[in-house]
């Protein structure tokens, strides 16, 4: 059978529900995902220190045809985007920067991101940004921002500033608003006498680097809740950034899935976030046990977030970004696997019929609320994907793997 017939059985199951499969189609291809570019390269940079990834994150894999330079980089990307549909952004990290000597981090400019800017404006796509707070040696201390060393703490608030100075042109180069997220590692291993001290002294340099409005990019805090040498205590905690950014209406809070005690979930903080927050910047991520940012599966918890987000109406106010690194597996596939199945989760999710499910909820009718979203579970979903990917000229099904496969023997092979 081919894809237009079995399509057009599934659009037939979906309207007799009352659902537009082709609404949710055109919904899924415009609402932007941002890929992360860390994962190309295990997050290292091109900055050529020796200090390796520090901050209590970690890669591991040894898989070869990993990015070695900008060019290789933005290749790898040009596959991965090549086989995940719709609309797409890429998310760089400060330290990605080309400049052709060492460069401080407290003296980055805008020029060296011209590469990329280049890059997205020829394939008309957005970029995101981020402050690089590890990996450097001003950050061997375990303390950045909260450092209660001047020197260390004002190289940082001079970075952060520059960071935002960038993603304002990179907004204004690609057209489309650059979301510039901080995350930062400090903490301690084990429990500080002051715990006080370090979030105050935070407060005031989010201030001070917060202080003047830009209008191509938007600024986001991410909080964590322990990384490897901050078991015991992380300045930026969930509780401190919630509470900044409702203070800080301009300033949106992070969520990724990763950072959070392992019963806690992502999908059930949404909404009271929503309240109180008019965006958020999700990091899609995994954690398995800890937050070891496995690979983006087609779980439980990645379709709850966009049931969440679908039945709440709150999509528009959702800025959707991919966090993980694995180097055990080719990296493009990493991205491709990631992304498609962000996608998947966010059709899924529009092709729900919500306000059904109100109405019976309203009713006090739990019997159906709950038969019904069961049986929707098992709706040709998969179908509708891959008419989607049919549609946009994209391979539907595991027909990517061959073009990842091709792609690894004549391109990522050679490198050695
Ligand atoms: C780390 C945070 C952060 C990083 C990137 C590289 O725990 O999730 O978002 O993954 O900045
Ligand atoms: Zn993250």
């Amino acid at each position: 059978m081919d894809i237009h017939t079995a399509y057009a059985y599934a659009k037939e199951r979906y309207a007799a529900i009352g659902v537009d499969t082709d609404a949710a189609i055109a919904k899924t291809l415009t609402t932007p995902v941002s890929l992360h570019c860390w994962q190309g390269d295990d997050v290292r940079g091109f900055e050529g220190l020796e200090t390796g990834l520090t901050g209590g994150i970690m890669s591991t894999g040894e898989y070869p045809g990993r990015a070695r330079t900008p060019d290789e980089l933005r290749a790898d990307l040009d596959c991965a985007l090549s086989l995940i549909p719709g609309e797409n952004k890429v998310n760089i990290h400060a330290f990605y920067l080309e400049a052709g000597k060492a460069v401080e981090r407290d003296a980055i400019t805008s020029a060296h991101f011209s590469n990329w800017a280049d890059w997205a404006v020829g394939k008309n796509i957005g970029l995101d940004f981020n402050p690089t707070c590890f990996s450097h040696p001003m950050s061997a201390s375990g303390y950045t921002l909260a450092s209660a060393d001047d020197g260390i703490r004002r190289y940082w608030i001079e970075h952060a500033k520059r960071c935002r100075e960038i993603a304002e042109y990179l907004g204004q180069r690609t057209g489309k608003c650059c979301v510039n997220n901080l995350w930062i590692a400090d903490g301690c291993k084990e429990r500080p006498i002051d715990t006080l001290g370090p979030r105050l002294r935070l407060f005031d340099a989010l201030n001070e680097i917060y202080a003047n409005h830009c209008d191509h990019m938007k600024d986001a805090v991410e909080s964590k809740l322990f990384g490897i040498g901050s078991e015991s205590y992380v300045v930026g905690s969930h509780e401190f950034y919630l509470a900044y950014a409702a203070q800080h209406p301009e300033v949106l809070l992070t969520l990724d899935t990763g950072h959070f005690h392992p019963t806690e979930t992502v999908s059930a903080k949404l909404t009271a976030c929503f309240v109180f927050l008019k965006e958020l910047l999700l990091h899609v991520s995994r954690p398995v046990r800890w937050d070891s940012d496995h690979v983006v599966t087609f779980d439980d918890e990645l379709q709850a977030i966009f049931h969440e987000l679908i039945r709440s109406d709150c999509l528009s106010r959702t800025n959707i970004a991919l966090d993980y690194f694995d180097g055990s597996i080719n990296r493009v596939a990493a991205w491709v696997i990631g992304a498609r199945n962000t996608k998947k989760a966010l059709l899924k999710a529009l092709l729900e019929p919500v306000a059904d499910l109100k109405t019976a909820e309203n009713a006090g009718d739990t019997t159906a609320r709950l038969g019904l979203t069961e049986e929707y579970k098992t709706f040709p979903f998969g179908i509708v994907w891959d008419y989607l990917c049919e549609k946009e000229n994209m391979p539907g099904g595991a027909e990517w793997l061959p073009f990842v496969k091709d792609y690894e023997q004549n391109i990522q092979k050679t490198r050695k």
